[in-house]
């Protein structure tokens, strides 16, 4: 007889009961139910799933004021007040390590060399709340192709400013610092990775990650770096900040994902910010037409 290990992250009767719940509630509101497709089934084909969620912009009020970047303080209105310390002009963003023709950009130069379009996102925190955000921004694969990443080059690594006398929160020892991000290389160079430069038509705001900030939207939002002052292509997979606080937790892939719950709480719904009734987290936060195929053949619930 075979004895299945059980997963850990997922192996809770409880946790697996309620996801199914949640999964039929879905389909239903779908109005897949009668077809007799199952949940994945209907997310992985892509598509249904945006028609039928309107998706209205975060008001800005909202977008300035709850936010996560705890070198301001670990609150979500903490931000808001104490960002107005970083200063970020002068700026520059050095491209670095396994590429052909390392640069620095200014963060002039990158305005102009890569003049920012508007995208809409979604930005799904792990915390189980979501926003809508019209960013402005470019694809990193056009800063990444500047520089000609070598053979070698497989992980991008990213890094934050490291300043305690602007950033009061790196004073404290809440998190390792500098805050680090990374992503494989075929992620950083797909289309829907940006590097934003602004929201809502303006510059970004401090607290939003000013002067330029990462936005991987089919990835739980502690992905999208902000204050970037480093990005790095290397041969090994990054240490990456919350992999490193807490592995059990926080995974490097970090891929939005219904069917794999926290540890701590599930994953298979959301609150977006403005809204009272809470809605289903769809698979790849609603990009899985376009990225699934990036993770062909690895088990997600180990790689989370
Ligand atoms: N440097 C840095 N980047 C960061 C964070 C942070 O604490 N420090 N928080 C992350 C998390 S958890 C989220 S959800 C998003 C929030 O982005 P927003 O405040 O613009 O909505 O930023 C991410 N980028
Ligand atoms: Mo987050």
């Amino acid at each position: 007889m075979l004895i299945r290990r059980r997963d850990p992250i997922s192996g809770n009767e409880i946790t697996d009961e309620s996801v199914y719940l949640n999964r039929r509630r879905f389909v239903e509101a779908l109005g897949l139910a009668g077809l007799g497709l199952t949940l994945p089934g209907a997310l992985w084909a892509g598509g249904a799933p945006r028609a039928t969620q309107a998706d209205e912009l975060t008001p800005l009020e909202d977008v300035l004021s709850y936010n996560n970047f705890y070198e301001f303080g670990t609150g979500k209105d903490d931000p808001a007040k104490n960002a107005h310390t970083l200063r970020t002009r002068p700026w520059s963003v050095a491209v670095e390590g396994e590429v052909h023709e390392p640069r620095t950009y200014g963060i002039e130069d990158l305005w102009q060399r890569f003049p920012p379009e508007e995208r809409v996102y979604r930005l799904r925190c792990v915390e189980a709340w979501s926003m809508v955000i019209p960013w402005l921004g470019f694809p990193l694969r056009d800063l990444l192709s500047d520089v000609r990443p070598t053979s070698q080059a497989t992980y991008v690594e990213f890094t934050t400013l490291l300043d305690p006398e602007q950033m009061p929160g790196q004073r404290r020892g809440i998190l390792p610092w500098p805050y680090v991000e990374g992503l494989r290389l075929d992620e950083a160079m797909h289309p829907l990775t940006i590097l934003a430069l602004g929201l809502y038509g303006k510059a970004l705001p401090n607290q939003n990650g000013a002067p330029v900030r990462l936005v991987v939207p089919w990835k739980y939002g502690f992905k999208s770096i902000k204050s970037i002052v480093r990005i790095r292509l290397v041969r090994d997979q990054p240490t990456t900040t919350w992999n490193v606080v807490a592995p059990r937790e926080y995974g490097f892939y970090a891929n939005v994902n219904p069917t794999v719950d926290h540890p701590r709480w599930s994953q298979a719904r959301e609150r977006r910010i403005g809204e009272l009734r809470r809605r289903p987290t769809l698979m790849f936060n609603g990009y899985a037409d376009q990225v699934a195929s990036l993770y062909a053949g690895m088990d997600l619930s180990r790689n989370y």
